[in-house]
């Protein structure tokens, strides 16, 4: 079964989302960031070497870390609960571009502290979505990705 390893709190909880939504089975493992010991004893450098969550260990034993990447892993496990658009279509790449935005230029320069000011960021990072026209005529925003928007309301 996949595990997650994880920290309450952490952005951990984008990927922790999605292996909800999709149903499928999987544990958690909660890691101690300062200690860098998972809740059963582990030394958690030996599971992931960058040493942060998450991390998604698969039946495999292999290892992904990543939140982005994890999640799409994620979702595309579970397809037919359509987390994630298909693979190599445009709409996968928007998510990907979302991903990385939210990855590169925010989750590390930025954190915002308080409920406030998280949906202050919400509505500016709304702002950059692109409109669409409706069939009411009335303007819509191009969907970001739940995954999308779990990873950036966790970080
Ligand atoms: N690039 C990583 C960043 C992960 C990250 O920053 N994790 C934080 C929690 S949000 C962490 O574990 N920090 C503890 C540490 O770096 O020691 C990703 O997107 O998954």
């Amino acid at each position: 079964m996949m595990k997650l390893f994880y920290k309450s709190g952490s952005c951990s909880l984008a990927p922790h989302i999605v292996l909800k939504e999709s149903g499928l089975a999987f544990q958690t493992e909660a890691v101690d960031l300062k200690s860098k010991q998972t809740a059963s004893g582990a030394d958690y450098w030996q599971i992931n070497a960058k040493g942060y969550v998450p991390a998604l260990m698969l039946d495999s034993g292999e290892v992904i870390t990543e939140g982005p990447a994890i999640g799409q892993y994620i979702a595309d496990q579970a397809p037919q609960k359509k987390l994630a658009p298909a693979n190599g279509t445009i709409e996968r790449v928007r998510l990907q571009s979302w991903l990385t935005f939210i990855g590169t230029e925010m989750h590390k320069t930025f954190s915002p502290r308080s409920r406030s000011s998280a949906q202050k960021c919400t509505r500016h990072l709304r702002r950059f979505s692109t409109p669409r026209p409706r069939r009411n005529g009335k303007t819509l925003r191009w969907p970001i990705s739940n995954a999308a928007w779990a990873m950036w309301i966790s970080s």
